[in-house]
């Protein structure tokens, strides 16, 4: 325990078990080593190699703020593609993602920390004066409570407590005198209005300047939050008020926590993720320890850390207890209902829930931590980062990746817990694939799609609050950082708060209540924190014992992954059917769905319709197999629909000074060189005159073996490709004509041929759209010679892309996933009859042959009733359109070169339940983007 800690609470990183837990937990080792068999763990990594990636880590930080500061400060962001700040109102509009940007050059302040804990401590000074001189907080832009909470206020006290740390040693800092504290004291008064709500529960969002009330606001009528969002406050508000003595802050942070508490489920002891900030009603009744929750929990734990307040662990333990009975499914975390939590929520997971095993490190529950990881990392060595979401049997669920940096944290924590040098090898990798797959000329970007590489012009300041912080401290010794990390606190963003406030100005009156829910015996460890250095690093190998088990846990996909608990005592029992193995032809799986209480209709159009009914399942058992079944169904056919509307491909620039390290999305064509099937094709581009490509090209010379840049509009795609086909251009580029469209803020769609047979076009074509074309037409201003590669996964980017194109790569999991749902799908197909609209989609090229419409299969759920008994679950598979579809539909009707008779799925109006299931999904996502990223 820190010597400034007061009351039971413990320090952030050095937690400290009492004697007797030690006792305890080496006998628990000593069990795992008689018992285990494993082979020799990773070989140590020497001090030279550590050495060798911190510097590197250096290096990235670097190349990312140098360019933040050279190109987009003050702005709030980098967009690293394009080489300049995201001044929000001046970019197209991404939606609630926006509300983190307050023209308050989020990224520098959100950076200050890092720069000390990287040693940068001139630099560090240098950014504190800028963000003296320059920072505005009273800006008339609306603003999320929850980022500005942990990435400004939790950045400014980050700075403050870092300033005071090197004032106080003698060297830097002399000058300074609280004023970054008084800018966060400022900002925390501007904050102070969310809070008018009877339940205390903040708004959402804020207007900087007018706060919620007053007309000029243009916020305070939303009516729900997220959990996390209410719920996040605590750390950066207690700090303030003990900064400063002006205990506001703490109070309404407290009240906040205290209402979301008792609003918990009380049976389950789980929250939802929206909640009502008027009535205190869960808006959505799902629950796990990913988006919309996530640092709730970790601030419960962290609070109590901080301040020392049992009353927060006692809810954390509360919460824990439930989260390991009903989500963690080692190594799963999967989500649940409030009100049913032995029911599944859905079949994917996020990415941010990959802080969890971070935070059980600093519970002290190191074996699920591992496991959780492990299965993270092997999700990681796949898709090359962890995609925004992906399913239980691993498969990409959405394909986005903001270099979010939960894993690294992670990381970081276990091995701090194990000592295991895996854990720097799995840094090293992160390293490694940072640098290979997100490093652009001008800073680190997003990837849009991890499964083509493909980019978006984005790098969001946590990857600088955060991913560096944690990666260099993992590679770094006690003696590389020049204070000692062990007296701070990680706030969720990262940033450092000092472990002597929980003695200082405590004048909150602390609630030392016992639940009445909870008996807390202090000889399961409830009441200690562990020493996280000291508890395991004499034995790497435990870890390694852990692991073990789960080492091809993605790669084999266990079709059990999601069974619960109790199940595995049934003995004897078939497993459940999974939703990609059915066969409507197999009698055995017919026998199962009826078991299950799942029938098969087949519907009068052709097509055929899953109905469950729990109470004609055979047993309870069933029922809940059925139902996990027909969610699965849905998953699936979800998914399905997704890849099949939207297979972005890659256009890569591979010329100097890009050498392959810009990817952008681009729509395919239905017509041309698939380049899914064929080798990619590299060329220099060129742009065709007359440049909309219409009619015969008048400068052949220019385009003939080239790639051939093309703008969209006044006639057909097919006839601009034939005629730059025709000049000797070995495939296209068609650049969007409507300026400022870009992939971050429209749907890609495939260009359509133009009715008549296109076999005669021979050349790969692809769309991009303007703001991803302007990026190739400014690099011809700039460069001349601009080389291309069209593909549709980009590829390993290095030097030796100047001279040499690389092999394709055959293992594309993009194509891997695609066969395997075709394949399972063409089984279901074999008792479909073909309706008239899938002749008719049939008959189209490429995307419309007969399988991929057979693919389009959309489902529903109705509302579950909460009795598992009276269940009663529909699941069609048909060609329907769901909303995603209806907006292509309509895009392409209304685009001139597409052509009418194509359609991206079938009209037909779609049965409203249908799309219940649809509409949450997009709304978790909605919900990930406005209150997560
Ligand atoms: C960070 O801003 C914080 O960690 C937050 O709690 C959720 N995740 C983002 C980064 O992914």
């Amino acid at each position: 325990m820190s010597e400034a800690r007061g009351g039971r609470g413990c320090g952030s990183s050095v937690p400290q078990r009492a004697p007797w837990s030690l006792v305890a937990a080496a006998a628990a080792l000593c069990l795992v080593a008689a018992t285990s068999v494993w082979t020799a763990g990773a070989a140590p990594m020497s001090r030279e190699e550590r050495q060798k990636l911190g510097n590197q880590v250096l290096e990235m930080f670097d190349h990312a703020y140098g360019n933040y500061m050279e190109h987009a400060y003050p702005a709030d962001e980098l967009m690293p593609l394009t080489c300049r700040g995201r001044v929000r109102g001046q970019e197209p509009s991404r939606g609630d993602v926006d509300d983190a940007l307050g023209k308050f050059s989020l990224t520098l302040i959100d950076s200050l920390d890092t720069l000390v804990v990287l040693n940068k401590t001139k630099e560090f000074e240098d950014a504190v004066r800028k963000v003296l001189r320059d920072v505005n907080l009273d800006n008339d832009v609306v603003v999320s409570v929850f980022e500005t909470n942990i990435r400004v206020l939790g950045g400014l006290l980050g700075g403050h407590s870092l300033a005071i740390m090197l004032k106080e040693k003698g060297e830097y800092m002399q000058w300074y005198n609280d004023e970054l504290l008084q800018m966060a004291k400022q900002l925390g008064y501007k904050l102070l209005p969310a809070f008018n709500t009877t339940s205390g529960l903040p708004y959402p969002r804020i207007n900087l300047k007018f706060g919620i009330r007053k007309p000029e606001a243009r916020t305070g009528t939303e009516t729900d939050t997220c959990t996390a969002c209410a719920g996040t406050l605590i750390l950066e508000f207690a700090a303030l008020s003990r900064f400063t003595g002006a205990t506001i802050f703490e109070e309404y942070a407290r009240k906040a926590l205290d209402f979301l508490w008792e609003k918990r489920q009380r049976s389950s002891n789980l929250v939802g993720v929206t909640i009502n900030i008027h009535t205190g009603d869960w808006v959505r009744k799902d629950s796990g320890v990913g988006a919309g929750i996530d640092s709730y929990y970790e601030y419960l734990l962290k609070a109590y850390v901080l301040l020392g307040d049992d009353s927060f662990l006692e809810r954390f333990n509360t919460h824990y207890d439930a989260i390991m009975r009903y989500i963690s499914q080692p190594p799963l975390l999967l989500d649940v209902h409030i009100h049913k939590p032995m029911l599944n929520a859905r079949t994917w997971m996020d990415a941010l829930l990959a802080f969890f095993p971070g935070l059980q490190v600093l519970k002290g529950d190191i074996r699920p931590a591992i496991e959780t990881h492990e299965m993270l990392y092997q999700v990681i060595k796949k898709h090359n980062f962890l995609p925004e979401a992906f399913t239980t049997d691993f498969r990409v669920h959405w394909a986005q990746h903001p270099l979010r940096p939960e894993f690294a944290e992670s990381t970081y924590f276990l091995y701090k817990a194990t000592g295991d040098p895996y854990y720097l090898e799995v840094g090293k990798t992160l390293i490694e694939n940072l640098n290979k797959y997100a490093r652009v000329p001008c800073g680190f970007a997003a990837m849009k799609d991890v499964r083509t590489g493909s980019h978006e012009d984005r790098m969001d300041s946590f990857f600088l609050a955060e991913m560096f912080k944690y990666l260099y401290l993992l590679f770094a010794d006690k003696e590389d950082i020049i204070f000692d990390i062990e007296d701070y606190i990680f706030t969720t963003e990262a940033h450092l708060l000092p472990l002597w406030l929980s003695t200082t100005n405590q004048s909150i009156s602390k609630k030392n209540t016992t639940s009445e829910y909870t008996e807390l015996d202090d000889s399961n460890f409830d009441w200690t924190c562990p020493n996280t250095q000291i508890l395991f690093p004499n034995d790497p190998l435990y870890a390694q014992s852990i692991r073990e088990p789960l080492k091809n846990v993605v790669d084999k996909s266990c079709p059990r992954g999601i069974i619960r608990v109790e199940e595995s005592f049934r003995s004897g029992a078939k497993p459940p059917l999974r939703a990609r193995d059915f066969m409507a032809t197999n009698p055995e799986h017919l026998e199962i769905l009826k078991k299950m209480g799942v029938s098969l209709i087949h519907l009068k159009d052709g097509r055929v319709q899953l109905v469950q009914h729990a109470i004609q399942a055979a047993s309870s058992i069933d029922a809940e197999d059925g139902l996990r079944f027909m969610q699965e169904m849905i998953e699936l056919s979800s998914q399905q629909q997704k890849e099949q509307q939207l297979p972005p491909r890659a256009v890569q620039i591979v010329s100097h000074p890009f050498f392959g390290r810009v990817v952008l999305t681009a729509g395919p064509a239905q017509f041309g060189l698939d380049l899914s099937k064929h080798k990619e094709t590299r060329g220099f581009v060129a742009s065709s005159k007359p440049y909309n490509g219409c009619s015969e090209l008048t400068n052949p010379e220019a385009v003939m073996g080239k790639i051939a840049l093309i703008q969209r509009g006044q006639c057909m795609f097919a006839e601009k490709a034939r005629n730059i086909q025709n000049a000797g251009a070995i495939g296209g580029i068609v650049i969007d004509d409507n300026e400022g469209s870009s992939s971050d803020t429209a749907p890609l769609f495939q260009m359509a041929g133009d009715g008549k047979d296109t076999d005669d076009i021979k050349i790969p074509m692809l769309f991009l759209f303007s703001k991803e074309g302007s990026i190739i037409l400014d690099a011809i201003r700039e460069y001349e010679e601009v080389e291309v590669l069209l593909s549709d996964k980009a590829k390993d980017r290095d030097p030796e892309m100047e001279n040499e194109e690389q092999p394709s790569s055959e293992n594309d999991s993009q194509n891997q996933s695609a066969e395997q749902i075709t394949s399972s799908s063409q089984e279901v197909d074999l008792v479909d009859q073909e309706s008239p609209e899938e002749s008719s989609l049939n008959s189209q090229p490429e995307s419309s042959s007969p399988t991929d419409t057979d693919n389009a299969a959309s489902v529903s759920a109705s509302e579950q009733n909460s009795n598992p008994v009276e269940n009663h679950e529909t699941t069609s598979l048909d060609g329907e359109c769901t909303d995603l579809d209806n907006q292509l539909q309509e895009q392409s009707e209304t685009e001139e070169d597409s052509n009418p008779n194509v359609s991206w799925g079938k009209k037909v109006q779609p049965i409203d339940s249908i799309l219940a299931d649809w509409n949450e999904d997009i709304e978790a996502f909605e919900m990930m983007e406005k209150d997560e990223l």
